[in-house]
């Protein structure tokens, strides 16, 4: 059995991991249906927030209703069908943030996740009877079960949650610093470093390099496992020709000093046999260009499309992903 373990934050990394799955299930089929391999994803917990008492995990549900075909595709987060008759409820007591919509069925699930936690169980648990309900054909772990949460301190010296700047100011106000509360005593979850040692190979998905694969290397003991990994390294852009998919990871890459580009990022994660993290990078075929660079670097690198337009192309990636991983330079 082939076990990937992939690095992920939200809605990239789903898309990802979703293609992953599809190109397993078509390539390496069980007689279920599913898949004989194994794929773990270590997701970044930094968005993380109390709001209205509850627990929001905006990349754990990303994910989770990404695979479980409930995701809202075209909005990028959230369930598909939503209606917000309990949020404009909220507004209306001053309860929550009136940027920040809590979806009727997505609150169903952060009742549902901020109830398991109530009684006394970790995230992991949480996360495990949550995603339970859906064959997802996946493993998610949570990076950790301690509260790190994202704050970015802006050009006026004031800080905020990741959320709050991410999605009231829209990343509008200029980004001096991340940091994450608490990530100094903060271990990995169960299960996290075990899928990183035990992994064929270990993918960094196309999340955003500072506020989710940063977050997720900056738990301690997770960056040095990865690099001590026996499993190849392999990270897929999240840049293409300069400029972000979606989100808004150059405003994230500026604040960090790392240009908006397919080799920066490469540069940024830095080459395995010089101390970083990956074997193997994968770019867009606009960026075809920089593949040599990228080599220089000490990274194998290929280019090839990047852009997941659907299903298909999710897959066409992933298998891509995994021939460059187990392509020996
Ligand atoms: N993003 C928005 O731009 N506006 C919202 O009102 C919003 C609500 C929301 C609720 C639950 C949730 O899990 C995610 C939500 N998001 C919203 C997206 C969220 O900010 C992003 O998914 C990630 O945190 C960034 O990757």
């Amino acid at each position: 059995m082939v076990k990937i373990t992939v690095l992920s934050g939200g809605v990239g990394g789903a898309r990802f991991i979703r293609g992953l799955r599809h190109e397993l299930r078509q390539t390496r089929p069980d007689r279920a249906g599913g898949t004989t391999e194994s794929v773990t994803a270590v997701v970044n917990t930094g968005d993380d927030m109390w709001l209205a008492s509850l627990r929001i995990a905006p990349d754990l549900d990303s994910i989770m209703y990404t695979l479980a075909g409930a995701n809202d595709e075209e909005r990028g987060w959230g369930r598909l069908g939503e209606t917000e008759r309990v949020s404009a409820e909220l507004r209306s007591y001053g309860v929550g943030w009136p940027w920040f919509t809590l979806g009727d069925l997505d609150l169903g699930t952060h009742i549902a996740r901020s109830h398991y936690l109530r009684s006394g169980l970790s995230l992991s648990e949480a996360t495990a009877r949550i995603t339970a309900r859906w064959d997802l054909g996946v493993r998610l772990l949570p990076a950790t079960n301690d509260e790190v949460e994202t704050h970015v301190t802006v050009d006026d010296g004031s800080s905020m949650h990741f959320q709050e700047w991410w999605t009231k100011h829209r990343a509008a106000l200029r980004a001096r610093s991340f940091v994450q509360s608490n990530v100094s005593v903060s271990r990995p979850a169960p299960g996290v470093l075990e899928a990183i040692a035990a992994a064929d190979v270990i993918v960094l998905a196309p999340s955003n390099p500072v506020v989710s694969i940063g977050t997720i290397l900056g738990i301690p003991g997770i960056r040095a496992a990865v690099a001590a990994a026996s499993a190849p390294v392999i990270g897929v852009s999240p840049i293409i020709a300069g400029s972000v998919v979606r989100g808004m990871a150059d405003a994230c890459l500026e604040a960090i000093g790392v240009a908006t580009s397919a080799y920066a990022v490469a540069a940024h994660y830095g080459a395995r046999s010089s101390g970083g993290l990956l074997d193997a990078w994968l770019v867009d075929e606009s960026d075809a260009a920089a593949v040599p660079a990228i080599e220089l670097l000490g990274i194998r690198s290929a280019a090839v499309p990047l852009w997941m337009r659907d299903l298909e192309t999710s897959a066409t990636l992933a298998r891509d992903t995994l021939s460059l991983a187990f392509a020996r330079g």
